[in-house]
């Protein structure tokens, strides 16, 4: 569907869409006049769309940081994505890719388009790296090192068991989320939050995307790139590839509902992590992203368009997320709704259906005890025309349960889009036209 009949088909997208692309110019106009930080700045906003809006909600000292992580990371994620490399060389840059950044003049030539113009210029991100406090530059490096070591270590390594399924998310995505609690701690804003919620925080993402590209990613030209693991998939089809085929939907749903479970076990953490942050504008960033992830989960479960294009958020209920995603009853809101979306998708003949249903019910309790689901303003699927929000009486759940079920489609909720196989980012840390507003 076009922009215009999106619009047409939810007319309250318009505001959030609108007060988004405001945010946008405005965020685009604070570029910093230093050379070195505007190419930073400009940099993040060509890679990622949302979180470069997101990021904007971060007092300067702490934004920076963060913003020179994410370009750190970007980079690290080029080299381990750029299959032209041999192994022989890419696997002691990945090694020494924590030493790399304090060195102005280096710099590798890899990776295509913006990716090839963030490693060309490297030295304008080492340079604004040298400019960070102390407290930020250990993280950073710290955080740097150990993700490269474990790159390298899976670029030789499949992902079998669940426990390397566990162990890539956690290299590629839960450090990022123990950098982030050690730079919130370095900017004297929050406590060090435990390494196993923030760990959690990362995994739930990573898992989300890893989910949503399974098309794009068994496409990948030269060669496919795999995250599902074996221990999961095999219980369904004989390859992983074998999940596209038509004849094998039923199968491929079956498994990718086995996926979307599996990662359900990261919720408590997420929610208790979030819970536990004090600073409004840390707790927004972090917020946004994890209400986007179930979002999609929810879009993407029992979907069969997961392995025939890309399931995403629509970008008008991408911009509610961002603009109306405040304190942590707005959190709890939407896990209590989405959490709800799903529960109406489960199919009692699903392999999974008990498990599946035990993880959202044990969501939707710390929810329902945070006590916060009454005094939440305003959650993102309200306006939507054919849902019915979770209603503040908890006894009436069931038959609220029975109307979503009557009522729910979940191309309701997002998009469908046929996509050609396209350079992905293994890490899946970014994707320009992802999820994010005009
Ligand atoms: C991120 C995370 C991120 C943001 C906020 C708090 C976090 C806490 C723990 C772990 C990660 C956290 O968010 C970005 C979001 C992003 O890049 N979105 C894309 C859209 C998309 O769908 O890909 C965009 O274009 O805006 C994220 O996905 N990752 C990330 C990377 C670095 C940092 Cl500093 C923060 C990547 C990943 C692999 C999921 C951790």
């Amino acid at each position: 569907m076009g922009t215009l009949g999106a619009i047409l088909k939810h007319p309250v997208d318009i505001y959030p869409l609108l007060k988004l692309r405001m945010a946008a110019k405005h965020a685009e106009k604070q570029i910093p006049p230093e050379p070195h930080w505007a190419f930073c700045y400009s940099m993040l906003h060509r890679v990622s769309r949302s979180f470069a809006l997101v990021i904007q909600q971060l007092g300067t000292e702490l934004r920076n940081a963060v913003c020179i992580f994410y370009l750190v990371l970007r980079a690290l994620d080029t080299v381990e994505d750029d299959t032209s490399i041999p192994t022989d060389v890419k696997v002691p840059i990945l090694l020494a890719f924590h030493r790399h950044i304090y060195d102005r003049d280096w710099h590798f030539s890899c990776g295509t388009k913006d990716y090839k113009v963030l490693m060309d210029q490297f030295h304008n991100v080492s340079t604004a790296f040298l400019e960070l406090g102390e407290g930020y530059q250990e993280a950073i490096e710290d955080i740097t090192k150990k993700m490269g070591a474990g790159m390298a270590k899976f670029i030789l390594k499949e992902v079998e068991s669940i426990d390397d399924y566990d162990e890539y998310c956690h290299y590629v995505a839960g450090l990022v989320g123990l950098g982030l609690s050690k730079l919130f701690h370095a900017s004297g804003l929050e406590d060090l939050a435990p390494d196993s919620l923030s760990n959690s925080m990362g995994l739930f993402l990573q898992k989300t995307n890893i989910i949503r590209d399974y098309l794009e990613d068994i496409n990948e030209i030269p060669k496919s790139r795999m995250f599902w693991p074996r221990e999961i998939w095999s219980k369904y089809v004989n390859k992983l590839e074998d999940l596209k085929y038509e004849e094998n939907s039923v199968k491929a749903v079956q498994c990718l509902n086995d996926m979307v479970t599996n990662a359900l076990i990261h919720m408590d953490d997420t929610l208790k992590y979030l819970s536990e942050l004090r600073d409004p504008a840390i707790f927004r960033f972090c917020a946004i992203p994890q209400i986007m992830a179930i979002g999609t989960l929810a879009m993407c479960y029992n979907n069969v368009d997961v392995f025939r294009g890309v399931v995403k958020m629509r970008r008008g209920l991408t911009a509610q997320v961002i603009h109306q995603t405040k304190t942590m009853a707005d959190v709890y809101g939407a896990f209590f709704d989405f959490s709800c979306m799903l529960k109406s998708k489960v199919d009692n003949s699903d392999p999974n259906a008990v498990k599946t249903l035990s993880r959202l019910e044990a969501a939707q309790k710390s929810c329902r005890e945070s006590g916060a689901l009454n005094k939440r303003k305003s959650y993102i699927i309200r306006n939507e025309p054919r849902y019915i929000p979770v209603l503040k009486n908890p006894q009436r759940e069931r038959i609220e349960r029975a109307a979503i079920g009557r009522t729910l489609k979940a191309s309701q909720y997002g998009q469908h889009t046929a996509r050609t196989p396209g350079i992905g980012s293994k890490n899946k840390m970014i994707n320009p036209h992802r999820n994010v507003a005009p």
